[in-house]
């Protein structure tokens, strides 16, 4: 992972709640997908699992600057995007395991989350795929004279897609107000972005349109705040869109627990680095420090993190699964 070309933010103003707001939404993201990730080998999740382990502070710095009203598009690594915008833990842990009571009803599994409710309109596999469809989110926006935005999530890999690049120009053609979050960690499945493209500084992309960009260091929790209240301050006060690149780490390989072939596809210096940054470590550091949160406070919040994700794989567990008469469902409309 290289830094070079971050741009550097002053620290955020953070109340209270805020931070602790902020805490929770990574903290959630971390514990449900460790517990995820423990479980897994028991085979009764049948589903893939792409985890955001180490990226959660783009997810839930992103989303601290959304409202109910905004629509969030997310992709296969979707549990932390879904989460973050505010979707049900418990219907997500469900949807993981099959269950009728799923989010998506347990036919979509963890790449097919959706929860219209809180302003998360679906994540889709088809890399790129959102794309677009975030960008006609945000023109029925701009039509309806709503004051809401549309935030797509896409990878590095996603970049490399042509419907990007048209997502893009019709965005900003049209000046809608959708801000495009590249989560850039460096690798499409195990093949690492040197390998796959001649300038791995992605932000420079929105250039071609016009599109105002940065890149970001998007281990450092108060920098993803800061840049996304830009970003998304941008595209609500109808200047258009906008591309935010956040730099990251993927702690696991690309799909499914653990890493077990790190060393097969990383290269030495990285595996010798190890991931010493931990963005909630950093997080929890800078509000004590800072004497924003206390360290009890932070202990509330982590074991009522805990109660949430242990109650929500009960509720998984114990919940129907769907009727195998009804496989055809809800595939098409009426
Ligand atoms: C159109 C399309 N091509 C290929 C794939 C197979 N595929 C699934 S995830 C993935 C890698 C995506 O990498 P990136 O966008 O960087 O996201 P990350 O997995 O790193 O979060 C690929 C190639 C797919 N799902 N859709
Ligand atoms: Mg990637």
């Amino acid at each position: 992972m290289t830094n070079k070309d971050c741009a550097p933010f002053p620290n955020p103003e953070l109340t209270a709640a805020a931070a602790a707001d902020f805490l929770t939404r990574m903290l959630m993201i971390r514990r449900a997908e460790l517990k995820i990730e423990e479980l897994y080998p028991l085979e009764q999740m049948k589903t893939p699992v792409h985890l955001s382990l180490g990226q959660e502070a783009v997810s839930a710095g992103v989303c601290m600057h959304l409202n109910r009203d905004d629509a969030v598009f997310s992709n296969h690594r979707s549990h932390g995007h879904y989460l973050a915008k505010g979707g049900s833990l418990k219907e997500l842990i469900a949807e993981l395991y099959c269950r009728e009571t799923g989010c998506s009803k347990g036919r979509g599994g963890s790449m097919h989350v959706i929860a219209k409710d809180a302003g998360h309109w679906g994540s889709s596999s088809i890399v790129a795929g959102a794309t677009p469809h975030a960008v006609g989110a945000a023109l029925a926006f701009q039509m309806q004279k709503k004051n809401a935005v549309a935030v797509c999530f896409l990878g590095d890999g996603a970049c490399e897609q042509g419907v990007f690049f048209e997502s893009m120009n019709w965005a900003a053609l049209k000046k809608v107000p959708v801000v495009f979050v590249i989560e850039n960690n460096f690798y499409s499945v195990s093949s690492h972005i040197s390998v796959r493209e001649v300038n791995e500084f992605l932000y420079k992309r929105a250039w071609a349109f016009d599109i105002p960009s940065f890149r970001v260091d998007g281990m450092n929790p108060l920098d993803v705040y800061a840049s996304a209240a830009e970003a998304v301050e941008h595209a609500r006060s109808g200047k258009g869109p906008f591309v935010v690149e956040y730099v990251l780490q993927r702690w696991r390989m690309h799909v499914g627990p653990g890493d077990p072939n790190a060393a097969l596809y990383r290269a030495p210096e990285e595996l010798q680095a190890g991931y010493q940054r931990d963005p909630i470590k950093e997080f929890v550091e800078h509000v004590l420090t800072a004497g924003i949160l206390k360290e009890q406070e932070i202990a509330q919040i982590s074991s009522r993190v805990d109660g949430e994700v242990e109650e929500a794989f009960v509720f998984a567990q114990n919940s129907p699964l769907p009727d195998g008469g009804d496989l055809a469902k809800f595939l098409f409309v009426d």
